[in-house]
């Protein structure tokens, strides 16, 4: 059977039974919202198996998909079935790093699943498709989920932020870790890599960013009974990697131990419930901003007649009526 005549119900059982063609399909439904994608949403939601999601970002070219890859391959050989979801249109994991090493690729095919997000250019879908694909992967049995995202801008500091683990990457060189802690990385960040630790001067952007992570211990920017660990790494040969993913475990432990992980879930939900609901008033707002009955409205703010205040007061009541609150966005 061809996966785009199937129904998203179909979809989630065939999902579960571990066809990877109804996962890789369902994830595409969710990237393109709309009913659709609210309807897998809806059915994958009470299927979820709680699996670790891991984010990875960091500045473009910091080596975050060959990162990825080796950290897979240290998973597939522990036995788990990993996930990956990059979020990169700088460097599409077919062309990147990852699919370049075809062998090892061979090798961690069975068990793994890597996708790139498509995002066509709308920033804000990100925050939606993400998770949704998330819960799509944690319904079909991966885990854990590891996202790749490029650590500039405000969405990709919010999806890192609602990862279980964040992992923010750096490269050795004046200043990146400086860049890191500009781009609000610093407070993010549960582990830091130091990546091309075969590049000089990774020593000193170590000491930067232990010396960063003093000063937010200092002002109570991190949580006191954790203390995230820096790791230098050499994502070519290797290097690191298993100290990474020691890392990794033990920040999960202190996620259970501390109640951590509850809170960074209610974080998540709290945010991906706004997103919604920000989406729907967004698409209400702009029908009612193009129907005919407002276009007098605008002229007459145009010529001045009315207020912007006074207008925005009319189209807010328009737009909170409780007409279309169950439409998909
Ligand atoms: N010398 C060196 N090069 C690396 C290392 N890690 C990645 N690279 C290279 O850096 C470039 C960017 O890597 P990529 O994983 O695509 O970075 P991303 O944009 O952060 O995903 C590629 O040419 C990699 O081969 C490393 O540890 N050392
Ligand atoms: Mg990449």
């Amino acid at each position: 059977v061809n996966v785009r005549d199937l129904a998203p119900r179909d979809l989630v059982a065939l999902a579960l039974d571990g066809d990877r063609r109804a996962v890789g399909r369902l994830l595409t439904l969710v990237e393109r919202a709309g009913a659709e994608s609210d309807l897998v949403a809806e059915l994958t939601h009470p299927l979820s198996k709680r699996a670790p999601v891991i984010g990875m970002t960091g500045a473009p070219g910091s080596g975050k998909s060959t990162l990825v890859a080796k950290l897979v391959a240290a998973m597939v050989e522990a036995r788990a079935q990993p996930a990956v979801l990059a979020v990169d249109p700088s460097s599409p994991l077919t062309g990147g790093a990852i699919l370049g090493d075809r062998v090892r690729m061979a090798a961690i095919d069975d068990a793994a699943f890597i996708r790139s997000v498509a995002t066509r250019g709308h920033r804000g879908g990100l925050a939606l498709a993400i998770p949704g694909a998330v819960r799509v992967l944690d319904a079909a049995g991966y885990a854990p989920i590891v996202i790749e995202t490029v650590g500039v801008g405000q969405v990709e500091v919010e999806i890192a932020a609602t990862a279980d683990t964040t992992v923010v990457v750096v490269t050795p060189g004046m200043g990146d870790a400086v860049q890191a802690n500009k781009a609000g990385l610093l407070e993010v960040g549960d582990i830091f890599v130091v990546n091309k630790a075969d590049h000089r001067g990774a020593g000193d952007t170590r000491r930067d960013l232990e010396l960063m992570l003093d000063l937010s211990h200092v002002t109570g920017h991190q949580d006191a009974s954790y203390r995230p660990p820096v790791v230098l790494t050499n994502a070519l040969d290797g290097a690191g990697i298993t100290e990474v993913m020691a890392a990794i475990e033990a920040h999960r432990r202190h996620l259970d131990r501390s109640g951590q992980r509850a809170i960074r879930r209610s974080l998540r939900a709290r945010h991906e419930i706004a997103t919604r609901v920000d989406a729907r008033l967004r698409s209400r707002l702009g029908a009612v901003l193009d129907a005919p009955g407002q276009r007098q409205l605008i002229e007459d703010v145009a010529a001045g007649n009315v207020s912007t205040v006074q207008a925005a007061a009319q189209v807010t009541r328009l737009v909170l009526g409780a007409e279309g609150a169950d439409r998909p966005c």
